[in-house]
């Protein structure tokens, strides 16, 4: 059987991620594949909720900790990931690891020292980066109600996800419509789909 591909977005805050990653599930299933989304952080789950807590500024933990938690996150999630994967289902992933070294790494912290507790972790098939200038990013609905949307520290956070850039990374132009990048996206997802079906799942 042919094993389904870990499509990743990721992203600054109010690139689009979340609409596209919803938009791109939907026209899977349309197309007759199996695609589920996954969200990260996992708020749902008991420390999806202590990441919530930090974030909706309800808790203070230091930058240590919240960074560990983010990690640990996915790795609670591997194997669910793993298991939808051999059985065929498409995982379309809102925000992964390159998140959690970007963000945690903009506040001050080691770049090598963020990088380590998520090696060992299932790695996407194709990421796509939604790159936008942070001042456009900031005019779209909903920016600054969280802890890290300022400024400053999304513009870090973008100099060094383009660091942490690896080549096969699609840098996607975030400020085109919603239809533009939606149909770029499936073109793409629809090719890794092909050249990964009888590929071992990859972790690292
Ligand atoms: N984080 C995350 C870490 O520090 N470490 C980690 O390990 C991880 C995984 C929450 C925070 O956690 C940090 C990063 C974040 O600061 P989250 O839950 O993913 O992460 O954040 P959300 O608030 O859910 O999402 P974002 O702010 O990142 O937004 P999205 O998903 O990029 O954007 P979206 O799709 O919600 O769109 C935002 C607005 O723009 C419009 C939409 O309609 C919406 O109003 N829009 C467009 N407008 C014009 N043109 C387009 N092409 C548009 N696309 C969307
Ligand atoms: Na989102």
């Amino acid at each position: 059987m042919s094993r389904g591909a870990f499509i990743l977005l990721e992203g600054c805050d109010r690139t689009g991620k979340s609409t596209q990653a919803q938009m791109l599930v939907d026209r899977l299933t349309q197309l007759g594949h199996r695609a589920i989304l996954w969200k990260f952080p996992d708020r749902t789950t008991g420390i999806g909720h202590m990441i919530n807590g930090y974030l909706a500024k309800h808790q203070d933990l230091n930058d240590q900790a919240i960074h560990l938690l983010f990690s640990a996150n996915r790795w609670e999630a591997v194997e669910q990931l793993a298991n939808h994967l051999r059985s065929g289902t498409h995982l379309v992933v809102d925000r992964y690891a390159y998140s959690g070294v970007a963000f945690s790494a903009a506040k001050g912290l080691d770049l090598e020292w963020c990088k380590q507790p998520d090696v060992g972790l299932l790695k996407p098939d194709l990421t796509f980066f939604l790159d936008m200038p942070i001042q456009a990013s900031m005019q779209r609905g909903g920016f600054g109600e969280e802890r890290y949307e300022k400024e400053e520290l999304q513009t870090r956070v973008r100099d060094l996800f383009l660091k942490l850039r690896e080549p096969d990374w699609k840098v996607v132009d975030a400020t085109e419509t919603i239809d533009q990048i939606h149909e770029k996206l499936t073109k793409a997802a629809q090719e890794t789909i092909q050249t990964v079906a009888s590929r071992e799942l990859q972790y690292g």
